[in-house]
């Protein structure tokens, strides 16, 4: 390892356009060893390889980190289409049930009188969760930001392994096909909701979306998880080992500390739900019992053998889902941060129990999952160990939520698209993290679990949580990822739609939830206690409000095309960041850097009393800096 800070010197990749880019910093002294590698050997320098020609490999089969992200956003956002669709259909049948739905009704299911079968709806219900979660939230958050801004923040040229990281993105493409080829085979898609219990979901004669659909549904989650580990590894690897001369590990801003975690998390909990689902798809294919106990038959199905247990389904899969919820939401939270700290021009507030907090949140994630399985008769000194670690969970999510508030505090608060979406996140998921802390309860997830309280909470945190973080992060970073702006009043508008849509679609989830609705029923009117005007009306007011949700999307959608085509040109630096990817062009050079940035402080100097200018980016000294590097832990 060099102990200068290591000046890749100048390369073949394009200079950056603008004035404002990166400005090397002097070589000064280290002490050895302290220096965090950034990654190519020495002598490899002056061999950096020149973006390809060809656009076969320069735009799509590409091993450049930048591409590779932008190609997860373009998949995610198509993918986000078709969820919400979707979802429209799902609240169409709530809000009227059995009704025709315009257009469709008539073509698809002539044979029924043009009424949606139940059947159907429980796979619209499925396919939804399936979609939003493993094809627009995770490859989103993770693959097209963690992909696009990882290297260009610690200040490296790319991935530690650009291939793998190629491979990462078309590992998808084999899981985006399944899973909506699932609709076409016999039986039609899988209907045993994203969480795919067995037995519903591992005999074959239970249900028309388990004959054929639930086996494709099993594969497609297997090359996503395949996909998602790949992305994980490199994450990790890249992060540890090519941060830019300078970049501590507390010198990285909150979304790659995010990130960081995030991969760990995939890592650690990604190989026990591919092992569950090799299982279950066993248990379909090859007829081993790993979920299916003695002398058990559904359905007026053949026997089976036995010995196994679907419980050990709920363990497998939630030891897995739980942290992956905190996948969902950990990139978010850390891109927030950043934004909010950029748009408040102060530091972000209590920035290392930040990190703490996010450690602590993956750590704890990996011990409360039972807090599913409530219901499922476990031992109550079990439920009660894991009532008592859901509700820790609350500390460390506190903590990141007063430290934001702090960050805003006295700030000179610019309320842009992506700061606006900022503020929403933080306030709808305190919406979230409350009511999850209900459910932590047991004597009151008793009453609740299953029910449209459910619904509520996954989508406060979710929605209201992960998705205004992605369109923060689309506002914040668009600039940088295709070099115009977009439009900010338009962007103000879809945020303020979007904001009254979401609340009212899933503001009176809680109410209708707190009354018993049940989730996942095609038909909820069955029951005397919801066959009135105040539970129907309020399904009405809730799928009113989602269409009004579903057309706020066109905006974004439009001012995403057009920018993309006429945006006006954009600076390295339009938002006066002071993190390393705003500080070489927009777009960035192939190679991201004319030169390896040298970091001299962490990513929140905002408003520092000494300069005249309120920001400070990392790539200049203080006059304090005059050693770019105090201590690795610095
Ligand atoms: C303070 C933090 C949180 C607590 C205490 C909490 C607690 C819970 C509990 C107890 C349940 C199970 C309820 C039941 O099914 O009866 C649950 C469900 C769920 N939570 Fe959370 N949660 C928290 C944050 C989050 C976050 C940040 C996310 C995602 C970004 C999330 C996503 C989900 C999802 C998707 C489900 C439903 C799973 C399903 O049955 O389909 N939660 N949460
Ligand atoms: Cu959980």
């Amino acid at each position: 390892m060099s102990t200068e800070p290591q000046d890749h010197g100048p390369t073949d990749s394009p200079a950056p356009s603008s004035a404002d880019a990166v400005s090397p910093g002097p070589d000064s002294g280290h002490p050895p060893g302290l220096i965090p590698s950034s990654g190519h050997a020495p002598g490899h320098d002056e061999h950096i390889h020149p973006a390809p020609r060809n656009p076969l490999f320069r735009y799509v089969f590409s091993t450049d980190h930048k591409i590779i992200g932008i190609q997860f956003l373009f998949s995610g956002l198509i993918f986000f289409v078709i969820g919400g669709l979707l979802a429209l259909a799902i609240r169409w049948q709530l809000a009227w049930p059995w009704a025709d739905m315009p257009h469709l009704s008539d073509s698809l299911w002539s044979a029924q009188g043009g009424m949606m079968p139940p059947e159907f709806y429980n796979k619209l219900v499925t396919m939804h969760g399936t979609i939003m979660i493993f094809f627009v939230i995770i490859p989103i958050l993770t693959g097209a930001f963690g992909n696009f801004l990882i290297p260009l923040m610690i200040g490296a040229r790319d991935m530690a392994f650009p291939t793998l990281n190629m491979f990462s993105y078309w590992f998808m493409w084999p899981a985006f096909v399944l899973i909506l080829y699932s609709f076409a085979v016999p039986g039609g898609a899988s209907e045993a909701g994203w969480t795919g219990y067995p037995p519903l979901a591992s005999f074959f004669w239970s249900t028309p979306g388990s004959l054929n659909g639930q086996t494709i549904w099993l594969m497609a989650l297997l090359f996503a998880g395949v996909s998602s580990l790949m992305g994980s590894i490199n994450y990790i690897t890249t992060i540890l080992m090519l941060r830019a001369p300078g970049m501590t590990l507390f010198r990285m801003p909150m979304t790659v500390w995010a990130m960081f975690v995030t991969a760990l998390l995939q890592a650690f909990a990604l190989p026990v739900l591919t092992s569950a689902l090799i299982m279950q798809l066993l248990d379909r294919t090859v007829g081993t019992n790993f979920f299916t106990p003695l002398d058990w038959s559904v359905a007026g199905g053949p026997e089976r053998v036995g010995g196994g247990h679907p419980l050990l389904w709920q363990h497998l899969f939630w030891f897995y889902s739980h942290p992956a919820v905190y996948v969902m939401i950990l990139p978010a939270m850390g891109i927030v941060s950043d934004i909010i700290s950029t748009f408040s021009r102060k530091p972000l507030f209590g920035y290392k129990p930040m990190v703490f907090a996010v450690g602590g949140i993956a750590l704890l994630g990996f011990i409360v999952w039972g807090h599913h399985m409530f219901q499922s008769g476990m031992n109550p000194y079990l439920g009660a160990t894991f009532m008592l670690s859901t509700m820790l969970i609350a500390l460390p999510s506190a903590i990141k939520t007063f430290n934001w508030l702090g960050t805003m505090w006295g700030g000179s608060i610019h309320f842009t698209a992506a700061m606006l979406n900022a503020i929403a996140f933080v306030a709808m998921f305190v919406i979230g993290g409350l009511s999850g802390i209900f459910m932590a309860a047991t004597p009151t997830d008793i009453h609740i679990h299953d029910t449209y309280f459910i619904v509520a909470h996954i989508h406060y945190v979710l929605f209201g949580g992960s998705t205004f973080g992605i369109f923060a992060a689309i506002y914040y970073w668009f600039p940088k990822m295709f070099g115009r702006m977009m439009n900010e009043t338009l962007g103000k508008i879809h945020f303020a739609l979007s904001f009254l849509f979401f609340n009212g679609t899933f503001f009176p989830m809680h109410i209708v939830g707190m009354h018993a609705q049940p989730r996942r029923y095609a038909d909820y009117t069955g029951f005397e206690l919801f066959n009135n005007d105040a539970i129907i009306g309020m399904n009405q007011f809730m799928t009113i409000s989602a269409i009004g949700l579903g057309l706020a999307q066109l905006i974004l959608v439009y001012n995403f095309i057009a920018s993309l085509i006429a945006g006006r040109k954009a600076t390295a630096n339009p938002w006066y960041a002071n993190s390393l990817e705003w500080q070489t062009a927009s777009p960035p050079p192939h190679y991201n850097f004319d030169r390896i940035p040298t970091v001299y402080h962490p990513a929140y100097e905002y408003s520092l009393p000494e300069f005249e200018a309120d920001y400070l980016p990392q790539t200049e000294p203080r006059p304090s800096d005059s050693e770019p590097l105090d201590s690795v832990m610095a």
